[in-house]
């Protein structure tokens, strides 16, 4: 039997910080650590990349969709609830939240110090930040985002116990320096961590930094709820699945000819994060994420040379999901070539609602 609390690790971050690759990442340390990480995956919609690329890492993986945490806290806990039900005995629980939430400590980790601190330690509340939109918006800009997603963007950094800035082998140590300095200057307070999961730096100071300290939640803000609504409602948001076949296709060569008649057709449109994955049998896998300008796309992995291959699309644009689905699938259509046949196997395409946390506190629960 295990002697010692689980512990709960809740990271969140805007769309495209990283909150995944890092987490995987960790996961991979815990597990050679001999540890048995839980993983608990959240979106609007079911069909996630992120739990379908996680289910080939080690650990017990959950996707609560449909809602976010916030508002559907109920479904939170029975999934952790199930994991420390889990035979095998979980050790670490990783959760994601949506990129898009905010209001996190109000509403998620009071009640869950409220409620279930006698089997779970929560860890700090890790905000993860992509440095170039950090910068961007410590600077005073919207980087990039609709004005009310830039307030959302803001209200996640303030509301942390812990800030990390991701992708570090992207800058120079200067411009790291720069930032790290400018973060502390704005929120004062915070732990102010940096890494990287490309390259392993500083990942571990961040781990052994949460894994010890149970300061979590230690701050509530102010949040405009309607500001928050409409950042997030800007966000047309897709999850789909297809089939797609045809005689030896190159899928690595596909899916960016996908990407760029996708970028053609969205024209102007704002990207939040487009995650696409191109699955062939055999476990071979390419994926393609973009997480604003054309030039944040990066690719990896392989899918190699076969007839048939599954694609899930997950995209999250600053536009209407009516119009957004049209272009997902008018670009799918321009791509395949006259051999090529494609099975739209499920589509879901939202703008999330008004935000309805089922709880809210207005206290910090010690
Ligand atoms: N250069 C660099 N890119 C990263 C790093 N971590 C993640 N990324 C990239 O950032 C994009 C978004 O990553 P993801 O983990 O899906 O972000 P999430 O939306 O916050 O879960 C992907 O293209 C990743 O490959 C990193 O440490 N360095
Ligand atoms: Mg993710």
């Amino acid at each position: 039997m295990k002697m010692s609390k689980t512990k709960l690790i809740f990271t969140g971050g805007f769309l495209g910080a990283g909150k995944t690759t890092l987490l995987q990442y960790v996961s991979g340390l815990l597990a050679a650590n001999g540890q048995t990480v839980g993983f608990i995956t959240n979106d609007q919609a079911e069909g996630l990349v992120d739990t379908q690329l996680l289910t080939k890492s080690d650990g017990i993986i959950k996707e609560i969709s449909g809602s976010c945490f916030c508002c559907n806290y109920t479904g939170f806990t029975d999934v952790i609830g199930e994991l420390l039900q889990d035979p095998k005995g979980v050790d670490v629980i990783i959760a994601e939240p949506v990129g898009s939430c905010t209001d996190i400590s109000a509403t998620v980790l009071q009640p869950l110090k409220d409620q279930l601190s006698s089997v779970v330690a929560m860890a700090p509340f890790t905000v993860l930040a992509d440095p170039v939109k950090l910068e961007r918006i410590l600077d005073g800009e919207d980087g990039g985002m609709h004005p009310s997603a830039a307030y959302i963007y803001r209200k996640q950094l303030e509301e942390s116990d812990v800030i990390l800035i991701s992708k570090t082998d992207s800058i120079p140590p200067e411009q790291l320096q720069r930032l790290t300095d400018k973060v502390n200057l704005v929120y004062p307070g915070r732990k102010v961590l940096s890494a990287s999961a490309y390259n392993g730096t500083g990942i571990e100071t961040w781990l052994d930094h949460v894994m010890e300290s149970t300061v979590s939640g230690s701050r509530i803000v102010a949040v405009d709820y309607d500001v928050y609504a409409e950042g997030e409602a800007v966000l047309g948001w897709l999850n789909a699945s297809v089939l797609l076949q045809g005689p030896s296709v190159d899928w690595d060569g596909f899916l960016a000819a996908y990407f760029e008649r996708l970028n053609a057709v969205l024209g102007t449109a704002r990207v939040g994060h487009i995650k696409i994955m191109v699955e062939c049998m055999g476990n071979r896998y390419r994926i393609g994420n973009q997480t604003g300008t054309p030039d944040t796309l990066r690719f990896r992995g392989s899918a190699g040379i076969s007839n048939i291959a599954q694609m899930t699309i997950n995209a999250r644009v600053e536009s209407d999901p009516e119009v957004l689905e049209q272009q997902v699938f008018e670009a799918l259509t321009q791509t395949v070539s006259d051999a090529m046949f494609y099975e739209i196997r499920q589509c879901r395409s939202l703008s999330p609602g008004y935000p309805q946390p089922v709880h809210k506190y207005h206290y910090v629960v010690a």
